[in-house]
């Protein structure tokens, strides 16, 4: 092996170590102790055939009021959030409805790659009961983005954009009578723990708003365990 290839090889090991670090300082953040198992819900014909189906239904509010951090909103009672829960299990190799309600206002995505359904059955996702692939890149509340790997599995990627809520109704205290619903169908394969994860930028901060909520784990972001 000549020189140059073993020095490529070296950095491609440092980086490997390098994602695993942060795959391991992730999943010890577990500042959301709750955790939302997947309601069975019979079966359902898919393009992979007939599969155990599950269902997991979850909200997004303007404030940590509501979700798993006490109705005092915990240590950050300004921060959005996902409730009632932030960690999701589900049974592998099966089908998975997800329904989310959406309290919250917004507005442009960083990126319009998450204005697009990604990763469900056909694309495509219901909203307040009508089909859609995608949504205005402008009118964006949150995102549930499942990532990728999990290590040794197969890919596994699901995004979906929750649509915001209109600014005039928005109320200046409690929560929306006009949420967003949002449901999708996805397939899940093999056994894994994966992180998901907002893109919408609904935090504070200085770097496009991705702080705050956005960088502590409970709120934007938690786990999704594929149970084998
Ligand atoms: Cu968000």
């Amino acid at each position: 092996m000549n020189k140059r290839i073993l020095g490529a090889l070296g950095t491609v090991i440092i980086g490997a170590g390098v994602i695993a670090g942060i795959g391991t300082y992730v999943a010890a953040a577990k500042n959301d102790s709750t955790l939302l198992v997947a309601t069975p819900a019979g079966t359902m014909d898919t393009p992979q055939g007939k599969l155990p189906h599950a269902t997991l239904a979850i909200s997004v509010y303007p404030d940590s009021s509501a979700g798993s951090h006490g109705k005092d909103g915990g240590a950050h009672p300004g921060y959005v959030t996902y409730g009632p829960s932030t960690n999701f299990e589900v049974p592998a190799h099966s089908v998975i409805t997800m329904t989310v309600t959406n309290y919250d206002g917004g507005e442009s995505l960083n990126n319009d790659y998450f204005a697009r359904v990604r990763g469900t059955i056909d694309g495509s996702a219901m909203l307040n009961g009508e089909r859609m692939t995608n949504i205005s890149p402008d009118a964006v509340g949150h995102t549930f983005t499942i990532h990728g790997l999990a290590v040794g599995q197969d890919e596994f990627f699901v995004s979906v954009p929750m649509k915001a809520v209109a600014e005039e109704d928005m109320p200046e205290e409690g929560f929306t009578t006009k949420p967003t619903v949002t449901t999708f169908t996805f397939i899940t394969g093999g056994p894994g723990e994966y992180i998901w994860n907002c893109e919408y930028p609904c935090g504070d901060g200085t770097i496009a708003k991705f702080g705050a909520a956005m960088s502590t784990m409970g709120y934007m972001s938690g786990h999704f365990t594929v149970k084998g």
